[in-house]
């Protein structure tokens, strides 16, 4: 009895020890479990789901023939892969969540995201977040063909990683305060995210309530895995392969 949790991954066709080690993963180690739940920046980049590539195809075929075993999989958007849609979704049987929700797991309520949402130091991505998730703006954008909208991924992304460089740690971080809103909003104990690359156990205080901030780790130099059992929450690595 287990729930297995993973995000980050930024799946692409520069590192194809990390597609190895997550096939691997979804083909050996997820068929044993209750669910999996990927909490978003499963891929890099993500224009659509009309975007064929042998990477698209790959990893398609992999949760098939998971979510085909019977394995709940779950998936919440990521910042990068927010485009990923229901075509998407009934091609791979994955089941897309809203950006945060409450799950069940063994009888405990978790609030579950990708976690950028926690990053309110960061006005300028929150900003640019608004744009790019606005339906209309979407709607527009997945009109454009696909060379064009792969020519302006292209653009943010390398205008992105300039400004990134210059932002500080701490902005990129969670804000304590939005964290602790969210839990007791939705009146938790438990919260699981990604997003920070920051893998941790947090000890936090809700409503004088003690509770947790579990952060998983991503995939650029092993496959961080939070396995959670009705005894508890372990953050795990699995090694890539050579
Ligand atoms: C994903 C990020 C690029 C961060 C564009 C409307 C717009 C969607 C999009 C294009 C980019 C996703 C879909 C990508 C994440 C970046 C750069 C920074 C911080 C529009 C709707 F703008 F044209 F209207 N995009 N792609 N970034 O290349 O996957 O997360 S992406
Ligand atoms: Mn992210």
């Amino acid at each position: 009895m287990t729930t297995l949790f993973i995000s980050d991954l930024h799946l692409s066709d520069e590192h194809p020890e990390i597609t190895d080690c997550f096939l691997t993963f979804i083909e050996q180690e997820a068929p044993e479990a209750d669910a999996l739940y990927i909490l978003g920046d499963l891929f890099e980049a993500w224009i659509g789901d009309d975007d064929e590539a042998p990477l698209h195809h790959k990893v398609k075929t992999g949760l098939k023939a998971l979510t085909n075993k019977g394995i709940p999989v779950y998936f919440i958007h990521g910042n990068r892969d927010f485009l990923i849609g229901k075509r998407f979704a009934k091609e791979t049987g994955i089941k897309l969540l809203p950006e945060h929700c409450v799950v069940n797991l063994y009888e405990k309520p978790v609030l579950i995201m990708h976690g950028d949402t926690l990053c309110t130091q960061d006005l300028a991505y929150q900003q640019y977040r608004q744009k790019v998730h606005n339906s209309f703006i979407q709607w527009l954008y997945l009109r454009l063909p696909l060379g064009i909208r792969r020519k302006i991924g292209e653009r943010l992304r390398s205008g992105s990683k300039s400004h990134n460089a210059q932002k500080s740690q701490m902005i990129m971080d969670v804000e304590q305060a939005t964290v602790l809103n969210v839990m007791a909003d939705e009146n938790v104990d438990l919260l699981i995210h990604g997003h920070t690359h920051r893998p941790d156990v947090h000890q936090v205080t809700v409503n004088g309530r003690r509770g947790q901030r579990i952060v998983l780790g991503d995939w650029y130099e092993q496959g961080s895995v939070l396995v959670v059992t009705s005894e508890g929450a372990e953050l795990q690595n699995r090694r890539f392969s050579e």
